[in-house]
């Protein structure tokens, strides 16, 4: 059961602003008047289409290309089947918790740029206002909250939450959307979906100058759409869906360090900015095909898409609303469930997607990632800063006195101050970070690689986690801590890092020493770092999931998407 006024470390909710885009270097468009300046281009658009039909060559033109391709081959049946009416009733639903969580996970960082530095400024998109000068601003405080009811759950900074919903349902709708595929495919359906004559663009103009001269066309969606329709759901199931899934997946760490050639091109970044833009196509379709539907014949188009008949009649309706009764349902109680039910979601979600979230931990990276001039000029600062007399004892005597203990199933323990870890052999990497809100960053990290770490304290044989504990807490207090699978201590890009960009790490980003593990998210990149141990399993440590975002955010332990 979550508490609103102590979640997340007793966060206060606080609203973001209209949306706004970015015009020039720093004029910013309130997306908000789009609303009468689409209301005037709309009647313009209107006014000229009128006067356009009155033209002998545009009339030619429409009665030449009335709006609709006929179907050329005799054997595709008109009308939908069965699987197609139920798949595209699971569609819209499952639509309905990915979109509303994938807000939910826009507000946690509620920014967009399109190069992976995530510069303050050079956002193109924000629902939140410019960042204060603040040098320790971290990303949890620029996060914003959203409705209960419009994000999934709404509470700010619910990202452990919202990316379950957003996953889980996905690993879902994708599965409808394959199997959508291969019915179409095998029972030639595909021809009423997929233009397959270049005569499509000619009848799609001339379907929006009917619909915009407000003399619209004859529809018989049961035997061809339109091509203007045409064009729309083409896009929507070949294009954008695919798309929806390719940009999501550019935002995986494990991905983005193992397949460089694709990550070098399109940042994270650029992935999120157009995993975005996707989501915009996908209301825009959403209001005009109901809005469509509402007004071209409606219990005629219910018929069609309900019980799958060609008639008139109320059958349509009264299946529609009855699927209605189901995704309000749905709807209504999808965020209260959550906050009553927060560890019911975190272990249905890691069900679902941390099968493959394990697959993609496997991909050790690359070495040699990004160059010095790739450094990013602002590198976000997050988390709970440490501010116990230990560490701030510690901090007043420049560490002189920090020892960091790595201990458990180990043939030899340690105890090492920095002059040691200095002495070890130096390891550094150009890296970039992947923090679950969504900005990134490229630091040069300069330290110990772990393996380095693993041969001098020789893990025995039955140790499978390693665990790095903080110094500092975590937001609901208690120690700070993650747990990382022990084949990573041997990846390329795991290591213990005492510089930054060739400076003595700073307080912000985790003096003495924190942790680099470059293909999970930045979240398992603990800072202040005060002992490691070796386990052969973390359900004794903090609530047992394996890390303090874990036990406390709902986060989960695999996190390489
Ligand atoms: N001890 C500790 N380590 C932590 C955190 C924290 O709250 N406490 N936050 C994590 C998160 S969410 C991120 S994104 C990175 C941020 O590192 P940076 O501040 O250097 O950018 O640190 C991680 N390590
Ligand atoms: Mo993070």
């Amino acid at each position: 059961m979550i508490d609103p006024v102590t979640w997340a470390g007793s966060i206060p909710q606080v609203n973001g602003i209209a949306p706004r885009v970015r015009v020039g270097r720093s004029s910013w468009f309130n997306l908000l008047w789009l609303l009468p300046i689409g209301f005037v281009l709309l009647i313009v658009a209107v006014a000229v289409a009128k006067g356009l039909r009155n033209q002998p060559t545009v009339q030619h033109f429409i009665a030449r290309y009335p709006g609709t391709v006929e179907p050329s081959h005799p054997d595709v049946s008109s009308g939908f089947p069965v699987w197609l009416r139920l798949q595209h009733f699971f569609n819209l639903f499952l639509l309905i918790f990915i979109i509303r969580a994938g807000v939910q996970i826009l507000s946690d960082h509620p920014r967009l740029y399109w190069t992976r530095h995530s510069t303050p400024g050079t956002d193109w998109f924000r629902i939140q206002n410019p960042v204060p000068a603040d040098p320790l601003w971290t990303a949890k405080q620029d996060s914003i909250s959203l409705p209960a009811q419009v994000g999934l759950p709404g509470l700010r900074h619910s990202i452990g939450l919202a990316r379950w919903w957003h996953l889980g349902v996905d690993a879902l709708w994708l599965l409808n959307g394959a199997v959508f595929y291969v019915l179409l495919l095998a029972t030639g359906h595909w021809r009423h979906l997929v233009p397959t004559s270049w005569a499509v663009f000619p009848n799609a103009v001339s379907v929006l100058l009917q619909y915009l001269s407000l003399n619209w066309p004859v529809d018989n969606g049961w035997v061809a759409y339109n091509s203007l329709q045409l064009l729309a759901y083409f896009i929507t199931v070949f294009v954008a869906a695919p798309l929806a899934l390719i940009t999501g997946l550019g935002m995986s760490p494990a991905l983005s360090t193992r397949f460089r050639w694709i990550s070098t091109r399109f940042s994270i970044q650029t992935a999120r900015s157009l995993h975005f833009l996707v989501l915009v196509w996908f209301l825009v379709f959403i209001v005009i095909h109901t809005a469509m539907v509402f007004t071209t014949g409606l219990l005629v188009n219910l018929n069609h898409i309900y019980p799958g008949k060609n008639v008139h009649g109320w059958l349509g309706l009264l299946l529609f609303l009855a699927s209605m009764v189901l995704v309000v349902a749905g709807w209504a109680a999808a965020t209260p469930f959550t906050l009553r039910h927060p560890r019911v979601v975190q272990r249905v979600g890691q069900a679902i997607v941390g099968p493959l979230q394990h697959l993609f931990e496997h991909l050790d990276p690359k070495p040699g990632q990004y160059s010095e001039a790739d450094i990013s000029p602002y590198f976000w600062h997050n988390g709970q800063y440490p501010d116990s007399d230990e560490y701030k004892a510690l901090f007043d005597g420049r560490f002189a006195d920090y020892r960091l203990r790595i201990n458990g199933l180990v043939d030899n323990p340690v105890e090492l101050d920095l002059t040691q870890l200095r002495a070890l052999p130096h390891h550094d990497q150009i890296t970039q970070h992947f923090c679950i809100q969504g900005w990134s960053g490229i630091a040069k990290w300069g330290g110990i690689s772990m393996r380095t770490i693993v041969d001098l304290v020789k893990p025995l044989p039955e140790a499978r986690w390693v665990v790095f504990y903080s110094l500092g807490e975590g937001a609901d207090k208690g120690v700070y801590y993650d747990a990382h699978p022990i084949e990573h201590m041997s990846h390329h890009l795991t290591m213990l890092a005492y510089d930054m960009n060739d400076q003595p790490l700073s307080f912000g980003h985790g003096a003495p020493l924190r942790l680099r593990n470059e293909i999970e998210l930045g979240f398992k990149q603990v800072k202040w770092i005060k002992g490691i141990e070796f386990v052969a399993q973390y359900d004794e440590l903090g609530s047992g999931r394996g890390g303090y975002n874990q036990d406390h955010e709902f986060f989960g332990y695999r996190q390489s998407i």
